[in-house]
């Protein structure tokens, strides 16, 4: 007999409302009101909008390099509807939805994804931190700001994000460990879109589930379907009121599919199946509520194209400020890395303000 054993956590998917519309169960916190799953779905449906604009505006040369969040939309609403003004919030790139619900302007995401860093200083949310691209080490940084909030006795939470494929990361294990040692008030949330680029969730790791990476952790740990903005929402609202009550952190991982492109330096048709994408719009969080509303509230096609009217005037405002926005200088590349800029900068400041780089 082996001394070996595998083992196999048993984690289930929580799910309350199914592809189709049907719920399945009531949330014990989540308020299933009415004016709570149309706030969602407006929400949902004005980050799918904002999202194909940006597109739009790449595709035109008037934005950068942007990453989509088509197909996630319910991750990032269903946690932001979870937290409090006084939480923290460490993003990673796909949290549009998030970001716009902390109050975010989407003038001031797209300036980021324009080229321009000052998107990152938002007017609002201002101990959110900027987004992050270098993969999994918003973990850690949120990891700090929960030291922070514990060592001053804040009832406040941290909710910090990241993919599938961050979850390979070191930094990863680290802030999940130090979360579990010292207790802290961290919630981590697994956008678990199948895919990290090109690389497929199976060949990222051969754990079954993301969630039970907290389990060497003694983090308590769910998965939830992602899809399904309710059940992220009361996975998150628990995780994060225990985080407030002084109860330590928690890892949820929410299982969804990138129906969109990496970025709009991808083309996914390379590397991924036409008939797996298929089934995933089947799948897709915004439908299934709309459904939901269709059949509880009489919600209809009429109600629908007077939201998205108000909704697209409402970007169209934003992308105008942002194109009416002055493109940074050069030489603002320099402006925030030093108090006192080196010498040697100095020079290299100077030739970028006369436009005079040399290699
Ligand atoms: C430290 C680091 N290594 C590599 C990259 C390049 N990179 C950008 S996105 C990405 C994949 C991330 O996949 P996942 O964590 O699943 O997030 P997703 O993009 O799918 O939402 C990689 C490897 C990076 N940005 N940072
Ligand atoms: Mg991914």
């Amino acid at each position: 007999m082996s001394l070996l054993r595998s083992y196999d956590p048993e984690i289930t998917t929580l799910q309350y409302m199914d592809a189709t519309g049907l719920l399945q169960g009531q949330p014990t916190a989540a308020p299933l009101t009415r004016d709570w799953l149309l706030r969602a779905y407006t929400h949902m449906l004005l980050t799918r909008r904002f999202d194909q604009r940006a597109i739009d505006l790449q595709r035109t040369g008037r934005l950068g390099t942007y990453a989509s969040c088509l197909g996630q939309e319910a991750i990032a609403t269903g946690a932001a509807l979870a937290m409090q003004a006084e939480d923290a919030f460490a993003p990673y790139y796909r949290d549009q939805a998030a970001q716009l619900l902390r109050g975010v302007r989407m003038s001031e995401i797209l300036r980021y994804w324009g080229g321009d860093e000052a998107g990152n200083d938002f007017a609002h949310a201002r101990h959110d931190l900027p987004n992050c691209v270098p993969i999994a080490t918003q973990l850690v940084h949120a990891a700090g700001i929960a030291v922070a909030f514990k060592f001053r006795r804040q009832a406040q939470a941290v909710l910090s994000t990241c993919g599938d494929g961050a979850t390979s990361r070191g930094d990863f294990y680290e802030a999940m460990n130090i979360a579990g040692a010292w207790q802290l008030p961290l919630v981590i949330l697994i956008n678990n879109n199948q895919w990290a680029i090109s690389m497929p969730r199976q060949a990222q790791t051969h754990a079954r589930t993301l969630a039970q990476k907290a389990v060497a952790a003694g983090l308590p740990c769910v998965q939830v379907d992602g899809n399904d903005v309710i059940a992220v929402h009361a996975a998150t609202d628990e995780a994060l009121c225990r985080a407030r009550a002084g109860k330590g952190p928690a890892l949820i991982e929410a299982v969804s599919y990138r129906l969109c492109d990496h970025t709009t330096a991808d083309d996914m048709r390379r590397y991924s199946q036409p008939d797996e994408r298929e089934r995933a719009w089947q799948r897709e969080p915004l439908r299934r509520l709309r459904q939901y509303l269709g059949s509880e509230y009489a919600w209809d096609d009429a109600a629908d194209q007077a939201l998205i009217a108000m909704i697209d005037a409402e970007i169209e405002s934003e992308v105008q400020c942002y194109l009416a926005t002055p493109a940074p200088t050069a030489a603002t590349m320099f402006d925030h890395l030093y108090a006192q800029l080196p010498e040697e900068l100095v020079e290299q400041r100077r030739q970028a303000i006369d436009g005079r780089f040399r290699r």
